[in-house]
């Protein structure tokens, strides 16, 4: 009989020498980001992502893993046990990581468009970046405008382009005000206007906000989201076909 070998210990340094003949839980990735993270060190922060993108999904990597440990940082960084600088690094890294997938996975120049984009004044841009992401990979065509929108830019570009969708992305309550008056700005726009759609951590921790917002919420995890948008899309494009 076979004797089957121990499954061996997953150690900071074996990702430090390369060594991807290792058993890849989450949990433990997640520690040694964040140990990778308070040394500002990118290449085994780097390593650790390949490995990763290597047996999970894209999908999988930011639900499980990007997003919690974003979270754990922002617990950290509350209590100070670590600095901003390296809540700005990780961030940074991740939104690195996140932008050349976004680029690297095939787009198409055809079919309904959606916008995604972070409401104005707000700058916390990682979860509508995996959005767009999430959306691109499900094979929808998707503009990605990044930090802080500005209202009348979009209410122009609106107008020139007419997506069947917005998606706007809310983490700081003192920009609700801007993002309800942009919601409104569309809303008043000649039909068809595009679906208004929002999400963020707002509404998570202040959920009795979400009907001061004029526009369909989304909460929960992103890919179930991706999946109700890409409904939205198929019913209006078809309702569009059948007129
Ligand atoms: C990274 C970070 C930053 C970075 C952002 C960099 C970047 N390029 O994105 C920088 C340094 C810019 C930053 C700045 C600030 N930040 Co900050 N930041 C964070 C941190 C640590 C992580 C955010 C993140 O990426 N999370 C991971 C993403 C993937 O998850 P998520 O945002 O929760 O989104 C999930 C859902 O809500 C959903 N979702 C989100 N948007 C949308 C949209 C749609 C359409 C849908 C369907 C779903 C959806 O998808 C995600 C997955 O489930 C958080 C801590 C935390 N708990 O998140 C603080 C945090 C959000 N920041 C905070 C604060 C206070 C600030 C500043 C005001 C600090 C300051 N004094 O300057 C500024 C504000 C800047 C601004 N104008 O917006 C507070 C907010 C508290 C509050 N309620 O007001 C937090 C919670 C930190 C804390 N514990 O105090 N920050």
């Amino acid at each position: 009989t076979q004797v089957q070998p121990p499954v061996k210990e997953w150690s900071l340094a074996d990702a430090e020498r390369g060594n991807y003949q290792v058993i890849l839980n989450l949990r433990t990735v997640q520690e040694h980001l964040l140990a990778a993270f308070k040394k500002f060190d990118e290449s085994t922060a780097s390593t650790l992502m390949a490995s990763v993108l290597s047996i999970y999904t894209i999908e999988q990597a930011c639900t499980d893993l990007i997003a919690p440990t974003m979270w754990q940082i922002g617990k950290m960084w509350e209590v100070g046990t670590i600095t901003v600088s390296v809540e700005h690094f990780a961030s940074g890294f991740f939104r690195g990581l996140l932008t050349n997938l976004l680029h690297v996975s095939p787009s198409s120049n055809a079919g309904p468009l959606v916008i995604v984009c972070c409401a104005p004044g707000e700058a916390h841009e990682l979860a509508p970046l995996m959005l767009a992401l999430f959306l691109r990979r499900a094979g929808i065509r998707v503009a990605y405008l990044g930090q802080s929108i500005e209202a009348a830019g979009l209410l122009q570009t609106i107008k020139q382009i007419a997506p069947t969708l917005i998606c706007v992305s809310l983490s700081i309550p003192a920009y609700l005000a801007t993002l309800i008056d942009l919601a409104r700005q569309i809303q008043e726009l000649p039909l068809p206007r595009p679906f208004f759609v929002f999400g963020g951590q707002v509404f998570v921790h202040y959920p009795h906000l979400i009907p001061q917002v004029p526009g369909i919420h989304l909460g929960g995890e992103l890919k179930k989201s991706t999946a109700q948008l890409q409904r939205m899309i198929a019913e209006r494009d078809s309702s569009k076909r059948s007129k």
